[in-house]
């Protein structure tokens, strides 16, 4: 196992303040980017390992040109933390989890489960989606950080945003696509909600509620466009009756042995923050 040569953990650690007028954004837009969060010597740290992560586990063979839509848009690797105990300290950061706590305004978060998006130079757009029409959870309080390993200029593919989408009905049921883009681009065209298309400093993240719209252009470098997400629920939620195929799949792979109506709180879903003794790295990874 390795273990990690930099005091990273003590940052990882230290509270990050959120003001009342971040909340008040985060809650009015559905997202919030946040400057300064991480910094550039514990982004390198981290990125080195999750990056040797993504190249073991990523399951893509197929050249970019004969993927789907979802899969020329990133390679995806999914709880990364059960598989290197560096990762772990990264996933379970109380610094992250609580910005998360504050900015949903609950009092605890658990980890629904983390997820490495990798786009690969010349990798095509992302769908404009949800990301709640995938989990199987009964409640409003889910969100994502999205942190990029680099800072992320427009011709990477950075994540943007339709502002106060969380609250548009229309496209729930649409899974990430070219049909998901196509009729979202269309339906945005006559809606309040802007765009907001920004680039990332190295150190910004993003938080997004699980009901936001958002998407990701191409990434026209040649460089991958590395970015890793950790997605926090309310500690108190329970599982829902899955709406779909997928959301069955989520079930039994991110919520182990719950079904409708559970706490949604498997092995695989520690309290992250308040930081519980057993949500500290330290314990053993599977
Ligand atoms: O990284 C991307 O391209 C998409 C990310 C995304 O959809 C998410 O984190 O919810």
């Amino acid at each position: 196992m390795l273990s990690s040569p930099v005091p990273a953990p003590a940052e990882l650690a230290t509270p990050y303040s959120v003001n009342a007028d971040q909340i008040a954004r985060f809650r009015r837009d559905g997202f919030i980017k946040l400057k300064h969060v991480l910094s550039a010597e514990l982004l390198a740290h981290y990125s080195r390992e999750i990056t040797n992560q993504v190249g073991l586990r990523s399951k893509e063979t197929l050249p970019l040109a004969e993927r789907t839509a979802y899969g020329k848009a990133f390679l995806q690797v999914m709880n990364l933390w059960t598989h290197s105990q560096v990762v772990q300290e990264f996933v379970f950061s109380p610094r992250l989890a609580r910005i998360a706590a504050e900015l949903m305004g609950v009092r605890g978060v658990r980890l629904y489960h983390d997820q490495a998006l990798y786009k690969e130079p010349g990798g095509g757009l992302t769908p404009m989606h949800v990301d709640q029409y995938y989990w199987p959870l009964a409640g409003d309080a889910v969100c994502t950080v999205w942190i990029p390993l680099q800072a992320t200029p427009p011709e990477l593919g950075p994540l943007s945003f339709r502002a106060g989408s969380q609250r548009f009905k229309h496209g729930r049921e649409l899974a990430i696509s070219e049909e998901s883009e196509r009729q979202l681009q269309a339906a945005f065209k006559v809606s309040d909600h802007p765009l907001v298309e920004e680039p990332y400093e190295l150190g910004e993240v993003s938080f997004h509620y699980g009901w936001t719209f958002h998407r990701a252009g191409p990434n026209n470098s040649d460089r991958p466009r590395a970015v890793m997400t950790v997605i926090y629920m309310d500690a108190d939620m329970r599982v829902a009756v899955p709406a779909n195929p997928h959301q069955e799949s989520d079930l039994s792979v991110w919520l182990p042995g719950l079904k409708p109506g559970d706490h949604a709180a498997s092995p695989l879903n520690p309290v992250l923050y308040p930081v519980e003794p057993s949500a500290r790295p330290g314990i053993a990874a599977r």
